[in-house]
């Protein structure tokens, strides 16, 4: 795949998306946000992909929307680059294959965004997080107002929302908002080591579980309960069930296809 602001890079069952404009700090233009929807639809077709790292090149992961762009927008402009930027968060948070947010510098306004609809959030030791939109006179526009409180809780994303204060790596973890915090060089190491965990498992069952507390968590409990039954039941009827129990039995390592 060749993209003017995307970098894609295969090896096996990994997939690695990196957001190429360091010059504007990898800051999503709406050319830059077409590519990444036609990569996930890409990427969500490929059935050799079970798990997707998205991060960026140079210093930033993303340092926001583009606002040399969003600058003269009308309401109704701003609306579809609102809906725009929503449509491809969502599409990355549903896709079946779990993807790894390995942020390796500045995730501001719609680059924190971005890392908070990926399943797994890693940080280099020199990343900054924040939602620095208030400062801009706009609130968040690519779901931070919605995802981060369901991420680090109320009262934190009230306060980092409110203030427009940046975080470090080690807050970010402390708070919630990362898995872990890794050395620059060593990020996305560390990142392909979580993805092969993540890869040497039954695939089908992965992506059933990351739709079961996706989908789950929108649903009150019974109805998730239910959609965890009928998920549970589906790998009965696969291979890799077969396989993984007969693994355990005969005391090996599943192959899982
Ligand atoms: N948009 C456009 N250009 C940017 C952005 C950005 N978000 N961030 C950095 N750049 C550009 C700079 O303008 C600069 O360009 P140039 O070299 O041509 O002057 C280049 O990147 C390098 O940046 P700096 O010189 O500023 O680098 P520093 O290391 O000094 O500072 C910072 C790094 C602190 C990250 C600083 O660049 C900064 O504060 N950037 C803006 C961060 C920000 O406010 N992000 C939130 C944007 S709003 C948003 O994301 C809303 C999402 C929802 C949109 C909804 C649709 C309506």
């Amino acid at each position: 795949m060749e993209f003017n602001n995307l970098i894609y890079q295969k090896q096996g069952e990994i997939a690695v998306l990196s957001i190429n404009r360091p010059k504007a700090l990898n800051a999503l233009n709406e050319e830059l946000l077409q590519e990444l929807n036609i990569a996930i639809d890409k990427i969500c077709v490929d059935k050799e992909i079970n798990v997707l790292i998205l991060t960026g090149e140079g210093k930033s992961f993303v340092a926001g929307a583009d606002i040399t762009q969003m600058q003269k927008k009308t309401s109704d402009e701003a609306r579809n680059f609102a809906e725009l930027g929503m449509k491809v968060f969502r599409k990355i948070e549903l896709m079946d294959t779990p993807v790894i947010a390995a942020v390796n510098g500045f995730a501001l306004g719609g680059g924190c965004e971005l890392a908070l609809a990926c399943d797994i959030r890693l940080a280099s030791s020199k990343a900054k997080f924040g939602q620095p939109e208030v400062g801009l006179g706009i609130t968040p526009g690519f779901g931070g107002t919605q995802r981060l409180p369901r991420i680090i809780g109320e009262a934190k994303a009230k306060e980092l929302i409110f203030t427009g204060s940046m975080v470090d790596a080690e807050t970010a973890k402390n708070i919630g908002l990362v898995n872990n915090v890794f050395e620059p060089d060593t990020l996305l190491d560390e990142a392909f080591k979580l993805a092969k965990k993540i890869a040497a498992n039954g695939s089908l069952s992965v992506k059933y579980s990351k739709a079961a507390i996706n989908k789950g968590l929108q649903m009150d409990l019974d109805s998730a309960m239910e959609l965890e039954k009928d998920l549970f039941a589906l790998c009965f009827a696969s291979e890799q069930q077969k396989e993984g129990m007969a693994a355990f039995v005969e005391k090996r390592k599943p192959n899982f296809k």
